[in-house]
């Protein structure tokens, strides 16, 4: 814990290291949340005190999880908002800035689900993978405007947050048809849509989601069913206009093989190995992966439809050239 750090910020944190809080939209909107409880419970007692503890909070938020950009982008933002003389002006315009960037949030969801349901005609299936808050907004007002749509939720190991999806999904009175992670290529003949989300997107239109996602991307061109992602502005990563890539979270092993599991492929109990002993097993679990931007047929943002290819183009409109961290100094 970093001096001047309130709790209520560290609990957060912890959540999103352990999914508690999860997908990138979700994630951004508790780190926003979080700044503003620091900025309010701040027990700072001059203007620089109060600021090197805001910085201290968002490092603290940015240190959980690396690969949804949403993150870092609603730190900058809120970070970037805190102004003012006093302690108190600090405090006030930290709080309504990340009030404003909440407000805003929510609005640029409704929006990109308005633009994404025109995708979506009366009867289509959807494949989902994950759970994705971006993807369900286009779903959400596809059925507001009484277009019937069915859905088949791929599971998506390890975490099955596919889950989330079906259950909210059946609350809309979507019909649902679960399916296991290796069964999607066999289904993708009765969809007319791949529709996921995203944690981050590259200035090269590639899209960077839940590990699974480009190789349905792939599958799906395969059988002609076009993929859409429903992506907010937030998800685009600034950093990868300068060239710099997204990083790709590893989860713990255990997400995927549990200790017993792992003895009894191993061979032996588990109280007969050191921690630090080679037993020549490996898992890796990553949980994010890459989808080039040629398995893409459209990124839906609030601020409209765009090819992969011309993301970049809004990038550049909405970030400048500015990728700074003001965590950091
Ligand atoms: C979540 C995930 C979601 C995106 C988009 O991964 O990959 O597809 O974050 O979600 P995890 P949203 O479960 O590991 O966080 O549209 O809600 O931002």
């Amino acid at each position: 814990a970093e001096p001047g750090v309130v709790p209520a910020v560290e609990a957060t944190a912890d959540d999103i290291a352990t999914m508690e809080i999860r997908g990138a939209a979700t994630i951004a909107d508790a780190a926003a949340a979080a700044l503003a409880t620091q900025a309010d419970r701040s027990g700072a007692e001059s203007p620089a005190a109060f600021r090197r503890h805001l910085r201290a909070a968002a490092r603290t938020l940015y240190e959980t999880r690396p690969t949804a950009v949403s993150l870092p982008n609603a730190l900058r933002y809120v970070l970037r908002g805190m102004d003012g003389e006093t302690v108190a002006d600090l405090r006030a315009s930290t709080i309504a800035r990340a009030e404003t960037f909440r407000r805003d949030l929510e609005r640029a969801q409704e929006t990109l689900g308005e633009i994404g349901a025109n995708r979506l005609r009366d009867g289509d299936v959807v494949m989902t993978h994950c759970h994705s808050t971006d993807a369900l907004a286009c779903i959400d007002v596809a059925l507001e405007s009484g277009k019937a749509i069915e859905a088949i939720v791929k599971e998506t190991r390890p975490r099955k947050q596919g889950h989330i999806t079906a259950r909210q999904l059946r609350e809309w009175g979507v019909p649902v048809t679960v399916i296991v992670d290796n069964a999607a290529r066999r289904y993708l003949d009765r969809v007319d849509h791949v529709l996921v989300g995203a944690d981050s997107i590259a200035a090269d239109g590639s899209v960077i989601n839940k590990v699974g996602t480009s190789g349905l991307a792939v599958n799906a061109r395969e059988r002609g069913v076009p993929v859409m992602v429903a992506a907010q502005t937030i998800k685009l990563h600034p950093d990868t206009m300068t060239g710099h890539t997204v990083e790709i979270e590893l989860r713990d092993e255990r997400e995927v093989l549990s200790d017993e599991e792992r003895a009894t492929i191993i061979g032996k109990g588990d109280e007969d190995e050191s921690a630090a002993e080679d037993d020549g097993l490996t898992v890796d679990n990553p949980a994010f992966d890459v989808t080039p931007a040629r398995y893409v047929d459209a990124i839906v943002t609030e601020r409209g439809q765009f090819p992969p290819e011309s993301i970049v183009t809004l990038m550049r409109e909405l970030f400048g050239e500015t990728t700074d961290e003001p965590w950091t100094v």
